[in-house]
C-alpha cells in the first residue's frame, strides 16, 4: 500500500492526489503536523512535503512522484505519448511547481484578509499552542521567501497584473476545449490546476478568474474527473 506524506493545504499534495485517484490507486494518507516538520528531513532529504512511501522506500518530490506513478500505473495515462504534447506537459508542469506557487503562497497567507481567512485553516489541527503562534510567524516567513524569489518585492498592484496575465494564458489555451493539453486530461491539467485551486482561496485572485469564462469551469472538471470517489478502492 502506497502512503502518501503530505501538509495540510499544500497545493503540490493537490495534484499527486488527485493523480492518484485519477488512476484508481489505493493509499493511505498521513497529515503532519507542521510542529513536527523537523522530523520530516528524517526521511526525505530535501526536508519537503509531499512524500511517497513505497514499499519502505520515499519518493520524495511531486514531480518525481507523479512519474513513478505513470511509469507504475500506465493504464490511466496522464503524461501524453506524443513528443511536443510530452514537453509542453512538462513544461507546464514547471512553471505551476515553480512560479505560480509562489503567487498562491504570497497571495493566500501574507495580503490582508486572505491572510486571516487561510492561515487557521492551515494550522487548525496543530495543538493549542501552535494554533495560536503559527498564524503569527508563517506570514513573515513566506514573506521573506517570496521577497528572496522576487515577486515578494513587487507592489499589490504589479502582482495581480501578473496573476491576470496567468490567468489569461491558461483561458487562452483552454480556448474551447475542455483540457490544456490535447483532448483528455493530462499531469498539466492537474499541474496547474493545484495552483489555481490555491490562488482561488485569494479574493483577489478569484475576481480575476472570475472574469474569464473557461477558468472556473475548468477547475470544476478537473475535480469531477480527478475526486476521490473515483478511486473506489480507496
Ligand atoms: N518541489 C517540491 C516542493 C514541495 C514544497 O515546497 N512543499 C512545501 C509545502 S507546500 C513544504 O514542504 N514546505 C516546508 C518546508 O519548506 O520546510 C515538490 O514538488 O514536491
Amino acid at each position: 500500500m502506497l502512503t502518501l506524506h503530505q501538509y495540510h493545504l499544500s497545493p503540490y499534495n493537490e495534484k499527486v492526489r488527485r493523480m492518484l485517484n485519477f488512476k484508481g490507486i489505493p493509499y493511505i494518507e498521513k497529515f503532519w503536523m507542521l510542529g513536527d516538520r523537523g522530523k520530516v528531513k528524517d526521511f526525505n532529504h530535501t526536508g519537503k512535503l509531499p512524500a511517497l512511501e513505497v514499499d519502505g522506500q520515499i519518493i520524495g518530490d511531486s514531480t518525481d512522484i507523479v512519474r513513478y506513478l505513470e511509469q507504475s500505473f500506465p493504464e490511466t495515462p496522464l503524461i501524453p505519448q506524443d513528443r511536443q504534447q510530452r514537453a509542453l506537459v512538462h513544461i507546464l508542469e514547471d512553471w505551476a511547481d515553480e512560479s505560480l506557487y509562489f503567487y498562491e503562497m504570497h497571495l493566500r497567507f501574507t495580503t490582508p484578509g486572505n491572510r486571516e481567512r487561510n492561515m487557521p485553516r492551515m494550522v487548525e489541527k496543530e495543538g493549542w499552542f501552535l494554533r495560536y503562534l503559527l498564524p503569527k510567524v508563517i506570514p513573515g516567513g513566506i514573506a521573506k521567501i517570496t521577497a528572496t524569489q522576487g515577486i515578494g518585492r513587487k507592489t499589490p498592484e504589479q502582482l495581480l497584473v501578473d496573476v491576470d496575465r496567468h490567468v489569461q494564458a491558461v483561458d487562452d489555451l483552454l480556448g474551447t476545449g475542455n483540457w490544456l493539453i490535447g483532448q483528455t486530461i493530462t499531469l498539466a491539467d492537474l499541474a496547474v490546476y493545484a495552483m489555481f485551486q490555491a490562488l482561488r482561496d485569494a479574493d483577489m485572485a478569484l475576481a480575476i478568474m472570475q472574469r474569464y469564462p473557461t477558468i472556473l469551469p475548468w477547475l470544476a472538471r478537473v475535480e469531477t474527473t480527478t475526486d476521490e470517489a473515483r478511486n473506489t478502492q480507496n
